[in-house]
């Protein structure tokens, strides 16, 4: 039987596919290549009451993925919303936001960063310093902890399937489970009583929130990869490039050490933060 649904779970060449209905059925992608991610609306036949093929994967709204020179994972599709967590502890880098922001811009998907973790004070000041550029660059920022409350963070939610993205051990399943009491996610606790790796959350899984509202929680990520992005994509992921796009005085200016980047002069001018600057050429290199 012919039926639709959306990838609530991938794992490996394992889906699990919430049918129009509302009933899951685990799914196996038809082909050796799979190329389906959570969050994607699916074409499935379904060979019995357990089991079903997908034949096809409907066309996306938005796709999250990283990728470097050999391959690309992706992260989920048909988010409209990504929120990066990041915590107190253990200490985060920011060099890995600017990667996730730079993949949110490069597909309009509008960002916002949690700083979770925020009962553990000693931290504190200095993880809010770490985000000072972003917050410039007004990509809100809200300070919770998914231990005491998740309120400031559900209106966020709501009419959006959003993606939560970070490194492992921010709290991402934490906060899925503070936000969603049935959802049941696996925290580090529990891998820890299992004794499973660094890594909880070994795949995406898809919850949802209410009728129209999904949350999306995902592995951690040690690295962000965008061998994908052409240089112009990349240099749009930085908002705070844009005014200054088509002024160097070199075309096709790679705003490293050319006479007349504008992008250079505002990093000396400390109008752009030297270490976005700083990512924006390690990620740079080799793109076209
Ligand atoms: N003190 C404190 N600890 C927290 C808070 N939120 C999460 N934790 C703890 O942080 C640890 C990691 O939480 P997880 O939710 O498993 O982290 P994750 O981001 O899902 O990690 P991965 O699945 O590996 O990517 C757990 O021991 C949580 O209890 C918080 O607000 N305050
Ligand atoms: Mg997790
Ligand atoms: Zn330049």
């Amino acid at each position: 039987m012919k039926r639709e649904g959306t990838v609530i779970a991938a794992h490996g060449r394992h889906y699990l596919v919430e049918l129009d209905g509302g009933e899951v059925l685990p799914c196996f992608p038809r082909g050796k290549k799979s190329e389906v991610a959570c969050g994607d609306r699916a074409a499935i036949t379904q060979s019995n009451d357990t089991q079903g093929v997908i034949d096809s994967v409907l066309p996306r709204k938005t796709l999250l993925y990283r990728s470097n020179e050999f391959r690309q994972k992706l992260i989920a599709a048909n988010v409209t919303q990504i929120v990066i967590v990041v915590a107190t502890e253990p200490s985060f880098s920011d060099d890995l936001v600017t990667r996730c922001l730079v993949a949110a811009e490069s597909q309009d998907i509008p960002a916002l960063i949690v700083l979770n973790k925020c009962d553990l004070t000693e931290r504190l000041a200095f993880a809010r310093r770490t985000l000072e550029p972003f917050e410039r660059l007004h990509y809100p920022i809200l300070n919770l902890s998914a231990h005491a409350s998740v309120e400031v963070l559900r209106p966020y939610l709501s009419d959006q399937t959003t993606v939560l993205v970070g490194q492992s051990g921010m709290g991402k399943s934490t906060l899925v489970n503070a936000l969603i009491p049935d959802a049941n996610a696996r925290t580090r606790e529990i891998s820890e009583a299992l004794d499973s790796g660094k890594h909880t959350t070994t795949h995406a899984t898809l919850y949802r929130l209410d009728e129209r509202s999904a949350l999306i929680d995902s592995p951690g990520l040690q690295e962000f990869g965008l061998h994908h992005l052409s240089l112009l994509e990349l240099e749009q992921g930085f908002r705070e490039f844009r005014p200054l796009h088509g002024h160097c005085r070199f075309r096709n200016c790679r705003h490293d050490r050319e006479p007349g980047c504008v992008i250079r002069e505002a990093v000396e001018a400390g109008e752009i933060d030297r270490n976005r600057y700083t990512a924006f050429r390690a990620l740079s290199i080799g793109l076209r």
